[in-house]
C-alpha cells in the first residue's frame, strides 16, 4: 500500500506532518509522521480517525439547491453548471439594487492550507464584496504582543527543553496543542518545573507540578505582582534591559508602586502568597519559558494580559537564554506573505469591513446596505458563532440568500439556499505554515474528490470567469500559486531547503536558534522591547501594563456565574461535529459547574439543567466537580446546535461584543445562571464521562 506525506489542515498549531495510506482511491489510513520533529510519530484522537472522515456517506458529492424552508435541510441535487449559474445570477440581480457590498463572504479555518484557505479573497476583494474582518480566534493576543515586541516571532517551543521553569498559561495543551507534551515530559525529565495558570483544572493539570488557578481575566494582575517581586528582588537582568528595550524606569515606578502582592490580592482575589512564589519562581529560574494560549485572549481586555505577559523575558532576559522565552504564537507570517493569494489590490475602492463576532446583529440590522447574500467556506457560523439566536434568526431571512461550501451538511449548510461539495485536504494542494512551530510544508493532492467535490481555489476561479473577471490571477492554479508564494525572497525563507520542499518534507524556515532575536533586535520600529509604549495613548489605551478590572453592565448582574467556552477535546472547533463517533466520546452536552455553586441551586451531579443570559439559553448535563472554583462554570466543546438538547449549544450563550482595541471574540467573558432543568435527581458519582474526561 502506497504510504504518502500530507499535513495536517486543521486549525490547530501542531500542523502535523501526515503519513496517508493509499489503497485503490481511498485514503485507509493517517498516522503521524516519526521524521517530523514536532509531530514526532503519533497524531491526536480526532486525525487518527480522519480516513473514517473522508470516507464518510456523510460527505458532500454534488452541488444541492434547497427545496424546504430554511434550516430544514431539505436539498435536491444539482448540477455545477446550474450552482454557478444561479450564484452568479443572484449575486448580479443583488449587486444591481444594492451594491457589492450587499455580499457578505465568510470563511475562517477549516482548512489551514495557505492557498485554499486565502483563495476567496482575491474574488471577493475583485467583486467589491464586503470584506470580513477575522477576529473569532487570536486577534486580541496578536494586538496585545504587538504592542510589547512588534512582529517579533515567538521563542523556539522545541528549545523547551532546555528551560528549568515552564509556565502553561491559559493553554489546555492536553487537549489542544498534545505534540507539545512530549516536550515538556523531556524538560520536567531534565529538572524543570511545570506551572500550569488557568481558571480551572483540566486535562493539563495532570502534566503539571503546580496548578495556580486564578479569576478569569485577572492574569495582567498576576503578571503585574511577579513583576514587582522580580525587580524589588532583583531577579532583574540589568544588561539585557539596557541592550534591548525601552521604558524600564516608568514600568519599575509604576509596578512598584501599584502591585505589591498584597495589592494583587486585593483587585483580584490571587493569595498574595502565591504572587509572591510565583515571582520567585520565575526570578530564580535559569532559563523560564511560557507557553501562552488563546484562553486568556477571548477577555475584554485579553490584549493587556499578552502585552504583560511579553514584558517578563525582558525583565529577566530570558529571551536570551537557552530554553527560555516566550511563546503565544511562531508569528511566522512574514516568511510568506500572503498579498499574492489575496491581491487587496483588485478591489475597485474600499469596501465597508464587518466584524466577523457581530454576524447576527449585521445579519439581522445592517442597513447600509443591508447583507443581502452570504458566501460561507470553510467554516460553520451557525455553530462557532457568538449570539447563536441571532445568527440563527439571520440566516433564516427569507431575502437572505446563502452560499455553503462544505464537506459536510453543517449546521450552516442546512440554511443555504445552494450547498457546494468540497474537497477535503488529501483531495487538493496546499502549502502549510504552522503558527505553534517553525516548520511549512507542501502537501499534494493523494486521492480523488468524493463525486463532484471541488476545492475551495477551484470554484473562485470558475465564479470568476463566469462574472468575466480576465486578470490572470483567476486562471492560477494551487500549486501554481504555492510556487509563487516559495519563489519570495523573504529571510526567514531564505536557504530552505528546496528539494525537501518539493517532496513534501516539513522544512524549517530560518528562524535562527533564538527567534525573537533572529536579526539581532525586536521587530518593533526602534528594534526594542516596549515596557512602555507611547504610541497607545492615542488610542486611549495606556501606555504601560496596567490591571483594569472587567466590571459587570446593567444586563449581565443578574448572572453570577462566568462561563467559559472551551475547546472540546474529541472536537477541532465544531469540526467532526456531525459523527457520531464524536459525539459519543465527547459525552453529554455539559457543564462544569463547582460543588458550592451547585449545592446553593439544589443541582446535583449529572442532573439535566439549564444556563440562561440575556442572550438565550441552552441545555446540558451538570457536571459536579471539585475542579472548577466557585463563581466559574465551564463548557467544553462547540456543539452542532442540531445535535445537543433543545438544538442550542454554547454560543446562545456568548455575546459578540468585541474585546478592547481588538474586536475579538470574548468567549470566556460572559456571565450565566444555572438552574436545575427537571426535578430529577441522580447521585454524585453517577456521571461517568465527567469522571473519565478529567482523567
Ligand atoms: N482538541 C482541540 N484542539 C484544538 C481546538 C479544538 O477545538 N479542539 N481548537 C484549536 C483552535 S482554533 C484554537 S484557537 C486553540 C485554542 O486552544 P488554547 O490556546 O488552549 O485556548 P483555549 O482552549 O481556548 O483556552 C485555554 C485555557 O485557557 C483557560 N482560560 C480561559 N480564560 C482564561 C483567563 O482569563 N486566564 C487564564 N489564565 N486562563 C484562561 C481555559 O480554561 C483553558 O483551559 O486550540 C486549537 N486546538
Ligand atoms: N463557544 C466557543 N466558540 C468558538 C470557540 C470556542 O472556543 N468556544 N473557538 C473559536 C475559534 S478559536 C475558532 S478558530 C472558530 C473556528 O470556527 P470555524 O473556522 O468555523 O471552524 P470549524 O467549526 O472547524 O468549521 C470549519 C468547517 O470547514 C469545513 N472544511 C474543512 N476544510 C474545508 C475546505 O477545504 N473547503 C471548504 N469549503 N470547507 C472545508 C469543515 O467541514 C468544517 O465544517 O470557532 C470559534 N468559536
Ligand atoms: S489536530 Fe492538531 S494534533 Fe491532531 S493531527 Fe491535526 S495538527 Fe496534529
Ligand atoms: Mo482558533
Amino acid at each position: 500500500m502506497p504510504v504518502l506525506p500530507s499535513v495536517c489542515p486543521l486549525d490547530c498549531p501542531d500542523a502535523c506532518g501526515l503519513l496517508l495510506g493509499v489503497e485503490g482511491n481511498k485514503v485507509v489510513s493517517c498516522k503521524g509522521d516519526p521524521d517530523h520533529p514536532f509531530t514526532r510519530g503519533f497524531l491526536c484522537g480526532k486525525m487518527g480517525r480522519f480516513p473514517e472522515h473522508l470516507n464518510s456517506p456523510e460527505r458532500l458529492t454534488q452541488p444541492l439547491r434547497r427545496t424546504g424552508p430554511k434550516g430544514t435541510a431539505q436539498f435536491e441535487p444539482i448540477s455545477w453548471d446550474e450552482a454557478i449559474g444561479t450564484i452568479v445570477e443572484r449575486f448580479q440581480a443583488i449587486i444591481a439594487e444594492n451594491g457589492a457590498e450587499a455580499i457578505l463572504p465568510y470563511s475562517y479555518a477549516g482548512t489551514m492550507g495557505l492557498v485554499q484557505r486565502n483563495s476567496g479573497h482575491a474574488f471577493f476583494h475583485r467583486l467589491g464584496a464586503s470584506r470580513l474582518k477575522r477576529t473569532i480566534c487570536a486577534t486580541t493576543a496578536d494586538v496585545g504582543w504587538t504592542m510589547t515586541l512588534g512582529e517579533t516571532m515567538g521563542s523556539d517551543i522545541e528549545a523547551m527543553v532546555d528551560a528549568d521553569l515552564i509556565l502553561i498559561w491559559g493553554m489546555n495543551v492536553a487537549s489542544t496543542h498534545i505534540h507539545l507534551l512530549p516536550f515538556l515530559k523531556e524538560a520536567r525529565k531534565k529538572g524543570a518545573q511545570v506551572i500550569q495558570v488557568d481558571c480551572y483544572k483540566n486535562r493539563t493539570s495532570a502534566v503539571a507540578d503546580r496548578v495556580v488557578l486564578i479569576p478569569p481575566g485577572t492574569d495582567t494582575a498576576l503578571a503585574l505582582g511577579v513583576m514587582h517581586v522580580l525587580i524589588r528582588e532583583d531577579h532583574i537582568d540589568h544588561a539585557f534591559i539596557e541592550a534591548h528595550t525601552e521604558g524600564y524606569g516608568a514600568l519599575k515606578e509604576k509596578v512598584l508602586r501599584d502591585y505589591a502582592p498584597e495589592q494583587v490580592e486585593a483587585l483580584t482575589g490571587i493569595a498574595a502568597s502565591t504572587v509572591t512564589e510565583l515571582g520567585r519562581a520565575y526570578g530564580a529560574a535559569r532559563a523560564p519559558f511560557i507557553r501562552v494560549g488563546n484562553g486568556p485572549n477571548r477577555q475584554w481586555d485579553g490584549a493587556m494580559i499578552y502585552r504583560t505577559l511579553a514584558c517578563l523575558p525582558g525583565l529577566t532576559g530570558a529571551f536570551a537564554k537557552k530554553g527560555g522565552g516566550i511563546h503565544a504564537s511562531s508569528n511566522t507570517g512574514q516568511a510568506l506573505p500572503l498579498a499574492l493569494v489575496t491581491r487587496e489590490d483588485l478591489e475597485p475602492h474600499p469596501t465597508r469591513e464587518i466584524n466577523m463576532i457581530e454576524l447576527g446583529q449585521a445579519l439581522l440590522d445592517r442597513k447600509d446596505p443591508p447583507i443581502r447574500a452570504l458566501y460561507v467556506y470553510h467554516a460553520n457560523p451557525a455553530a462557532v458563532a457568538p449570539e447563536s439566536e441571532k445568527v440563527l434568526q439571520g440566516l433564516l431571512r427569507p431575502d437572505l440568500f446563502t452560499v455553503v461550501h462544505e464537506q459536510v451538511l453543517t449546521d450552516t449548510a442546512r440554511y443555504a439556499d445552494v450547498v457546494l461539495p468540497a474537497t477535503a485536504a488529501p483531495e487538493h494542494a496546499d502549502l502549510y505554515r504552522s503558527y505553534g512551530h517553525f516548520y511549512i510544508q507542501r502537501a499534494y493532492p493523494v486521492a480523488p474528490p468524493p463525486g463532484e467535490a471541488k476545492s475551495n481555489l477551484e470554484v473562485f476561479c470558475l465564479l470568476a470567469k463566469s462574472f468575466g473577471f480576465a486578470e490572470p490571477h483567476f486562471q492560477k492554479t494551487a500549486d501554481d500559486l504555492i510556487e509563487e508564494l516559495l519563489a519570495q525572497k523573504t529571510p526567514l525563507l531564505e536557504g530552505s531547503d528546496r528539494p525537501a520542499l518539493t517532496a513534501g518534507r516539513p522544512v524549517r524556515l530560518n528562524v535562527g536558534d533564538n527567534p525573537p532575536l533572529r536579526f539581532g533586535r525586536f521587530q518593533t520600529a526602534s528594534g526594542r522591547l516596549m515596557f512602555e509604549n507611547p504610541a497607545l495613548a492615542e488610542r486611549g489605551y495606556p501606555t504601560l501594563p496596567e490591571y483594569r478590572p472587567r466590571v459587570k453592565d446593567a444586563a449581565e448582574q443578574a448572572y453570577p456565574l462566568r462561563l467559559l467556552a472551551n475547546p472540546g477535546h474529541h472536537l477541532l472547533n465544531s469540526t467532526f461535529g456531525g459523527a457520531d463517533e464524536t459525539e459519543r466520546r465527547e459525552g453529554p452536552h455539559r457543564i462544569l459547574i463547582a460543588e458550592a455553586d451547585a449545592a446553593a441551586r439544589h443541582i446535583v451531579n449529572g442532573q439535566p439543567v439549564h444556563a440562561f443570559n440575556a442572550l438565550g439559553e441552552a441545555f446540558f448535563e451538570a457536571c459536579v466537580t471539585a475542579d472548577v472554583p466557585a463563581g466559574v462554570v465551564i463548557v467544553e466543546g462547540v456543539r452542532w446546535q442540531s445535535r445537543v438538547p433543545g438544538g442550542k449549544n454554547v454560543n446562545h450563550l456568548t455575546a459578540g461584543k468585541g474585546t478592547l482595541l481588538a474586536g475579538g471574540s470574548t468567549f470566556n467573558d460572559n456571565y450565566v445562571e444555572v438552574a436545575p432543568k427537571e426535578a430529577k435527581k441522580v447521585h454524585l458519582g453517577d456521571c461517568q464521562l465527567c469522571a473519565e474526561s478529567l482523567q
